[in-house]
């Protein structure tokens, strides 16, 4: 076979496991790459999968890669993952595309010349007989460029110590409980669960409400998924919490548990991205737009528990194992600023730093 990807797009497939199993046929029978969204189950069943790229975000801001990967065709899962820099890619080259989803949507944003299957992943593997192929090298350069980033990522992110907001969402796939489900609200935690989220075994289901990227509703949603289910997780910004903060009024109806892992950068850190964050005013006061809200009072108003997080341990601790029942509020208070420089300076860095040849 020639030079493919397989982009195991944005879903929340009822039965992730024979979804990821059928990738995971596809995968092997035509020795393609797995670009795996974060917001896919994909990546939390690595072992049935060895041919999961998680950092295509990072190895497409190498401009040498991205010109020696340009694939000849690509087979898209599930909606077009959020990264910016997949969809400049494809863009720029417009290969051409098979999208497979049973839905009747147009799951095709870059107006490409795409050809929609409308069945879907389990019905099309099924049909489909094992490849006879050891490997490919164009499979081979995209698993050493993976390789490459996460023996440098990982360890970077292993020693930060303050509280960076892409640590929680690397943290969170490697110490959740096994199947845990876990709602991941717009904007900054879909991103970083995109940029960080390690390929795990840990069959974490992900939820989200991605639609027009909403934050309204998002804790609403959260309870949602956690009532009647296992101990449930949701990560999110201050302002798509306090947007939706009387959900927190269906609270006491839960059967079960939900931890709100709440990222406190005091506004919207999504904004921190776009060059109006350099003009101030009005950056701060109408984007950013921080609220004077003291999460700590806010949440025993609704008979809610609320811990401040200090440090990594003390978040691992409490993720593992959680609570059967009741909710609460685990804060952790980042900074907008610093984490944007952040990830802009390093994720360029690390892209840099991918050696090739
Ligand atoms: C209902 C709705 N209103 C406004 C927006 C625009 N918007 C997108 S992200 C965002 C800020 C989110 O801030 P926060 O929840 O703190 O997350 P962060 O960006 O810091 O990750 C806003 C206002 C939206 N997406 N949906």
């Amino acid at each position: 076979m020639g030079r493919g990807i397989i982009i195991a797009g944005v879903a929340q497939p009822r039965w992730a496991k024979e979804y990821v199993l059928a990738i995971a046929h596809l995968a092997e029978a035509l020795k393609f790459p797995v670009l795996a969204e974060g917001l896919s189950p994909v990546r939390n069943y690595a072992h049935l999968n060895p041919n999961i790229i998680s950092t295509y975000d990072i190895i497409l801001r190498n401009e040498q890669l991205a010109e020696k990967l340009a694939p000849e065709i690509v087979i898209q899962i599930g909606y077009f993952p959020t990264s910016k820099q997949l969809r400049a890619w494809l863009t720029g080259k417009k290969p051409p595309t098979w999208v497979i989803d049973p839905s009747h949507h147009n799951l095709d944003p870059i107006h490409g010349q795409a050809i929609h299957l409308r069945t879907s992943i389990e019905n099309l593997c099924a049909t489909i007989e094992s490849g006879q192929m050891e490997t490919s090298p164009y499979l081979e350069e995209w698993s050493d460029a993976e390789r490459k980033v996460r023996e440098s990522l990982d360890p970077t992110l292993a020693e930060i110590d303050y509280l960076f907001e892409g640590k929680a969402a690397w943290l969170l796939s490697q110490t959740l409980p096994p199947g845990t489900p876990i709602f991941i609200a717009n904007s900054m935690p879909v991103r970083d669960v995109e940029y960080f989220w390690k390929p795990n075994n840990l069959e974490i289901q992900p939820f989200f409400n991605r639609g027009a990227n909403g934050i309204d509703g998002s804790l609403s949603t959260a309870l949602g998924i956690a009532h009647r289910h296992q101990p449930c997780v949701m990560l999110t910004g201050d302002l798509a919490l306090l947007h939706d903060s009387n959900g927190f009024l269906l609270s006491n109806k839960l059967v079960g548990h939900l931890t709100i892992i709440l990222i406190n950068n005091r506004g919207g850190g999504i904004f921190e991205m776009l060059p109006i964050s350099q003009e101030d005013p009005p950056f701060e006061e109408f984007f950013a737009m921080p609220q004077e809200i003291d999460f700590a009072q806010l949440c025993p108003a609704y008979n809610v528990e609320y811990e401040l997080i200090a440090g990594w341990e003390q978040l691992q601790e409490r993720l593992n194992p959680l609570p059967e029942t009741g909710r609460r509020v685990l804060e952790l208070r980042t900074s907008r600023k610093a984490d944007a420089k952040w990830r802009k300076e390093n994720l360029e860095k690390l892209a840099a730093e991918i050696e090739y040849m």
